[in-house]
């Protein structure tokens, strides 16, 4: 619809752009946000930016129109290819028909606007629709179709790309289609799924050389086809709203997600504790049955940090509520708990019962808080409690509502809320598109609010939490949107105790983790259906390297604790249960690393060894910081993993044996044995084992020292507070080679460890 370029105008960090056949208040417009982040924008709505993801002084400057700070325009001109607007890193050509081509400093292109004929061969036609819905089929996506609002970019051959949230499948999403529409789907889920619980809209590309990243900042529902339409270019679009889109370059992945969570925020340090062991199950129906659970750890001798309360806790599915029948009195298992150092979680639905009487839904009913029919009704339909309203979480006042009834379970002495059902999902068939809610301080419908529902809650529940408590706060939810990790933790909602599950929840861990939801977690063993012994194993070695590391199931499924699958599975469980816990100074330093620039805990392969054309599709290997690499087993019935290292030297964590990196070897891996590679010159802070995360935290830090040369910095704060942001916290910069390690405190604020003790790792050299 924009042809011939005819004209631009300058307006501070902003380049407007006038069209043939196009009339004013049309005009596209291109705006320097950093130096190498610029946002396209066309404002179809004529509302300006809304952006939910992007908050603080940068939010309201963009969702004002005001001009932003942060990245200097050097220069416009016209030239021949177009108007070239240059950043520090980026040149940006913009030119007929509104294309827009990014270069970087060198002059390389790192993504260009596709020009071609888009290939639409394979769209089905409106027959063949019909036919196949007789049949029982369903067409797959809209190949070839034109949204509401869309943007065709090129590919190069070997562009890989990431990201994208939770999606299914497998690590590179290139050549398959997703749609963003959070989706509580119960059946298994597949590696053909088009959406899942989450919604972030950004994708990464890894390119032969150089990287970029793409954020469209559109909250209806949108679509990617990043190549099953064609090899050559990829389609984004959506229903409705505006063409948002950040283009965020880098010389590499790592500087993409800098650049991503720069904008939409960084996941900040969680609580020390919630990196220890969660217990969890969907159906423990009494207070007598949760006690048993705790007793249980000790028993056992399994480290434990966490047990999370299911809705079987409320009253009738009644959100802040207790149910005194079978739970008895809350406040006291809690505190019991608390004595031998467990702290409890409770889960949190949207629905809110319809019930008279009830405090939380008179409150809401009275101040007009829920959700609502077009004809102006109180909108109902079906959660757990039955008959259930929505809050209408977009309002602030709302979220400030719903904060403060938080102090129902912080006076109860919960520790966190674990946020579900927040898609919103529904049993009564899913909420009508027009059904009323809020944006902020515009009316809006469902479909235009239902990719930040969960992202309104969670930071509800966030603020809530901050205020009260003045701790961080440890939401974990299921529903989010680009954004929601400054508020929340998540997990991947419903797997199966599958073996297909297990394999899928490495890439959707590395996925999530480079689209800024940097502390995720499976259900270890799998929600639905039964473990096996087997399965259990292999996904306790797993989960000890997921930054969420919780063991969750069904009602009605087989036992999950580890104690229900024999006596091997047992010790198994105990072994990476300690080593979890040995790991806690190296999981927080990570946590913390995140907090400053974004990079995830957990990383796939191609994070670290970009260019490494093997590691670009690894699904089964990944990162735990740049220094451990893990290649769980994840095949039933096998004793050996074939494990791929990249270059560099590295040691088995096992065995002390040196390894040759750029190599694929097998390596034996009975069922107690997830293989784990350590980088040549690593240091690895530990502690002693313990049974949970406790005041002794400060007591003793092992500097496990590998062969080599190398610097490390290592952080330690009290794990709790906000303390930290005012300089309450020790750096310290350890330098080590071949064993002999030199400790520098950089930074201090915080009591120093009592001891701080070397360890060198007995290396083997092969013969
Ligand atoms: O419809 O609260 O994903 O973790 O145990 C099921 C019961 C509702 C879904 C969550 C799951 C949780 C379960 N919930």
């Amino acid at each position: 619809m924009y042809q011939k370029l005819k004209e631009y105008h300058v307006d501070g960090q902003k380049v407007y752009f006038q069209y043939e056949g196009s009339s004013k208040g049309e005009e596209p417009c291109v705006e320097v946000i950093a130096d190498n982040i610029f946002n396209v924008f066309i404002d179809y709505t004529g509302m300006g930016h809304c952006t939910r993801a992007i908050e603080g002084e940068l939010g309201r400057r963009l969702n004002c129109g005001k001009i932003s700070e942060n990245g200097k325009l050097e220069s416009v001109s016209w030239e021949e290819s177009g108007v070239v607007i240059r950043t520090k890193f980026l040149t940006v050509v913009v030119g007929d028909n509104f294309d827009v081509d990014f270069y970087n400093q060198e002059g390389m292109p790192l993504s260009l606007a596709y020009r071609g004929e888009r290939k639409r061969n394979d769209a089905p036609s409106q027959a063949e629709l019909q036919l196949l819905a007789k049949e029982g089929h369903e067409a797959s996506g809209r190949s070839g179709a034109d949204y509401q609002v869309q943007e065709i970019r090129s590919f190069d051959p070997k562009d890989c790309v990431y990201g994208l949230g939770d999606k299914t499948g497998v690590l590179n999403k290139r050549f398959y289609e997703y749609e963003m529409w959070n989706s509580d789907i119960p059946d298994p889920h597949e590696d053909n799924f088009k959406s899942l619980y989450k919604s972030i809209p950004f994708m990464l590309v890894s390119k032969e050389k150089g990287a970029y990243g793409i954020f469209f900042d559109n909250h209806n529902k949108t679509y990617f086809d990043l190549g099953k339409e064609s090899d050559a270019y990829y389609v984004f679009g959506a229903d409705a709203g505006n063409l948002d889109y950040y283009f965020i370059g880098g010389e590499c992945l790592k500087e993409v997600i800098s650049g991503y969570t720069w904008l939409t925020g960084r996941a900040p340090m969680q609580q020390l504790w919630t990196l220890g062991f969660h217990q969890s199950r969907w159906g423990y129906e009494s207070e007598d049955e949760i006690r048993s659970i705790a007793a249980g750890m000790m028993k056992y001798d399994l480290p434990c940090d966490c047990i999370h309360f299911d809705i079987d806790y409320m009253d009738h599915y009644k959100v802040f509520t207790w149910n005194k029948e079978t739970y008895e009195d809350g406040a006291k298992v809690i505190a019991d708990f608390k004595e031998v150092g467990i702290k409890a979680v409770t889960i949190i639905d949207p629905g809110v019962k319809v019930e008279k009487d009830y405090y939380v839904y008179e409150e809401g009913v009275r101040n007009g808080y829920f959700a609502k029919t077009p004809e102006g009704e109180v909108y109902v339909n079906e959660v757990w409690p039955g008959d259930a309203v929505y809050p209408d979480f977009g309002k602030p006042e709302v979220r400030r509502w719903w904060g403060e009834k938080q102090k129902f379970l912080i006076d109860m002495g919960v520790s966190g809320v674990w946020n579900d059902m927040n898609e919103p999902a529904s049993f009564r068939g899913p909420l009508p598109d027009d059904v009323v809610f809020t944006d902020e301080d515009v009316q809006a419908t469902h479909a235009q609010v239902h990719n930040i529902y969960g992202h309104n809650m969670a930071k509800a529940t966030y603020e809530g939490w901050k205020e009260l408590t003045g701790k961080r706060p440890f939401v974990i939810t299921r529903a989010c949107y680009s954004g929601s990790q400054k508020y929340t933790t998540g997990w991947t909602g419903d797997n199966h105790s599958i073996w297909s599950h297990i394999r899928m929840a490495i890439p959707q861990m590395c996925n999530l983790g480079m689209s800024g939801m940097n502390f995720i977690g499976t259900d270890v063993g799998g929600f639905g259906s039964d473990c096996t012994p087997e399965l259990f194993a292999r996904w306790i070695q797993l989960g000890c390297f997921s930054p969420l590391f919780r063991d969750h199931c069904a009602k009605g499924c087989r036992g999950q604790e580890p104690w229900q699958f024999g006596e091997e599975v047992l010790s198994i469980s105990r072994k990476y249960l300690n080593l979890r816990y040995e790991l806690l100074p190296y999981l927080y330093d990570l946590m913390h690393e995140c907090e400053v620039t974004g990079i995830p805990m957990m990383r796939p392969l191609v994070l670290e060894y970009e260019g490494d054309e093997n590691v670009k599709n690894r699904n089964d290997e990944f990162m735990l910081g740049d220094r451990m690499l893990i290649a769980p087993v994840v095949e039933q019935g096998a004793r050996e993993k074939l494990v791929y290292l990249p270059e560099g030297v590295w040691y088995d964590y096992w065995t002390g044996e040196k390894k040759e990196g750029k190599n694929f070897f097998v390596r034996t891996a009975p069922l107690d044995l997830c293989p784990i590679y350590v980088k040549e010159g690593a240091v690895i802070p530990k502690y002693p084992v313990r049974t949970h995360v406790g005041e002794d935290k400060d007591a003793l830090l092992i500097l496990e020292a590998y062969p080599g040369e190398g610097t490390y910095w290592h952080y330690q704060d009290n794990g709790e507070d906000f303390a930290y942001r005012k300089g309450a916290f020790n750096e310290y910069q350890i330098r080590s080679k071949d064993g002999r390690v030199e400790v520098e405190k950089i930074h201090e604020g915080y009591r120093p460890y009592v001891r701080m003790e070397v360890k060198t790792r007995k290396m083997i050299w092969p013969r």
